[in-house]
């Protein structure tokens, strides 16, 4: 449909009303925290539903305007939003909505209390399977992305979802971003058996950091999750599966979004219906304090696994780790312990939300570890470096009863966080240069005069004068005992 000239004066009405104020992020420890919700569709797609479109609202429920959605996303506390209609598969927009959905995503790139990025969400099959939906997010420039054609965001330049190969996904997006810029695709519901799970084989690599693990279709971590579990579910489409190091072994960031239909983005009060589980949560898009929250900084936000996902508080969460050699690292970093050392690894919260947190955990491949409160905002653990799992993300439990929120159409009061994961591996540095490592027995690798006293021996290096009387005094003592043995046996002495 061709957007109407009211619908075009309501668009520009709203561009004018909403420009002018400044984004509200949390600032917490040093970070910005963006809420934002990567998946809303409007009823340009169709199985979504507009007021202002033509075919009214849901049976069951409430819908938004179009010519209102980023009214709607801001005051539904948004600071970013995709609108994300469909452009394949039986739910495809026509070329004319395409052309309004992508001027309106393109010209409210402008807006100075909202980030909006382009997008769509792709459906695709391979070889006759389906293999999975994810959402492609634009992060091109917008006087770039105003010259793309809805066969551009198609992965077969029409509406069908079968690619053929695998490959096709990947070599698809080489000539969309070569053309129009960075883009990502984010798959989502991955283990939602209807409408379709996740086939991680099929993955699109570097264009594929991130998952949306969190929607109103429920948890995408693993079956063995008891929280918003999904009503009919798949296996193999689980977050856990698609990180098994010793399978797929994908690094992927988290986040969480509506996956709602009804032009309400940012809506988490309103039941979405039509085997939902709840009414889906948001992201946070973590950047230090001070840099501006644009496309760039979301882009790098989503791709470097810098985002928490929640299934509805806003609670910023500061996670950090460190090791006694004076590294750190936060949200989303892969981490790199020095042998022989251990690393502490945390997460911070502001004081006055602790009280409703109920427990924090680092999920690992090999189990779920609790954390200790250290402090009364603190939350931590200490892990010896044999002891490193290959990836691990803290997951927050919180009392949703504490906080103000709305009925989420669960049936619980229980509410998470999850901080996006982080990679670790222990590296066997030799820190004072001196040739040896902690795994080839460097006694003091802080010391350049202390080797191993076995290597000391035999390479020929100058040894510090304490040093070189330890091997002899450990000969003394070896014939002294040696003596001693020797007589108690001949005089049958016994102690
Ligand atoms: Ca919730
Ligand atoms: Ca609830
Ligand atoms: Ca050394
Ligand atoms: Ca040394």
């Amino acid at each position: 449909m061709q957007p109407s000239p009211l619908l075009t004066l309501g668009l520009t009405a709203l561009l004018l009303t909403v420009s002018g104020t400044a984004r509200a992020a949390d600032q917490f420890a040093g970070k910005a925290y963006y809420y934002g919700d990567p998946h809303a569709h409007t009823g340009l797609s169709h199985d979504g539903w507009s007021s202002d479109l033509g075919d009214g609202c849901p049976p069951e429920g409430e819908c938004g305007a179009f010519a209102e959605v980023f009214h709607i996303a801001t005051d539904n506390g948004l600071d970013w939003v995709v609108l994300s209609d469909h452009v394949n598969g039986m739910y495809a927009t026509t070329p004319a909505e395409f052309a309004t959905l992508l001027d309106t995503s393109v010209n409210a790139s402008g807006l100075s209390d909202l980030l909006v990025i382009p997008g769509v969400e792709d459906w695709f099959a391979s070889g006759g399977v389906e293999i999975g939906h994810k959402n492609l997010l634009l992060f091109g420039a917008p006087e770039v992305l105003a010259d793309l054609d809805l066969s551009d965001v198609q992965p077969n330049g029409d509406s069908t979802v079968e690619v053929g190969a695998c490959p096709a996904i990947p070599a698809w997006m080489d000539g969309l971003t070569a053309a129009f810029g960075p883009a990502l695709l984010i798959p989502h519901h991955p283990m939602v058996e209807n409408p379709m799970p996740t086939d991680w084989s099929c993955n699109a690599g570097a264009y594929e950091p991130a998952v949306e693990m969190f929607s109103s279709w429920g948890t995408g971590l693993g079956w063995d999750r008891d929280f918003d579990t999904p009503s009919t579910l798949v296996e193999s489409g689980a977050v856990d599966v698609a990180m098994d190091p010793d399978g797929y072994d994908l690094h992927l960031g988290f986040l969480a979004g509506t996956d709602g239909h009804s032009t309400l983005p940012g809506d988490l009060c309103k039941p979405v219906g039509g085997g939902r589980v709840n009414t889906g949560g948001l992201t946070m898009a973590v950047v230090a304090e001070g840099t501006p929250f644009d496309r760039t900084a979301l882009y790098d936000a989503i791709r470097l696994h810098r985002t928490i996902a929640t299934s509805g508080p806003r609670i910023p969460l500061s996670v950090f780790a460190s090791d006694t050699h004076g590294d750190t690292w936060s949200l989303g970093q892969d981490i790199a312990l020095p042998a022989g050392d251990s690393l502490t690894i945390g997460v911070q919260v502001p004081e006055s939300d602790a009280h409703v947190i109920t427990g924090v955990w680092l999920v690992t491949p090999d189990g779920d570890l609790p954390l200790s409160p250290t402090a009364a905002d603190t939350w931590s653990r200490n892990l010896a470096d044999d002891a490193l799992p290959v990836w691990g993300y803290l997951a927050v439990q919180i009392d949703g009863s504490a906080l103000d929120l709305c009925d989420d159409a669960d049936d619980t009061d229980e509410e998470w966080e999850w901080a996006s994961p982080s990679w670790m591996g222990r590296v066997d540095h030799d820190w004072d240069a001196d040739g040896l490592s902690f795994d080839d027995g460097d006694c003091d690798d802080a010391d350049p005069t202390v080797t191993t006293c076995a290597q000391r021996r035999t390479c020929g290096c100058a040894a510090s004068p304490t040093q070189a009387w330890q091997p002899q005094l450990g000969a003394l003592a070896l014939i002294s005992w040696a003596l001693v043995h020797r007589r108690r046996r001949i005089t049958g002495e016994r102690r």
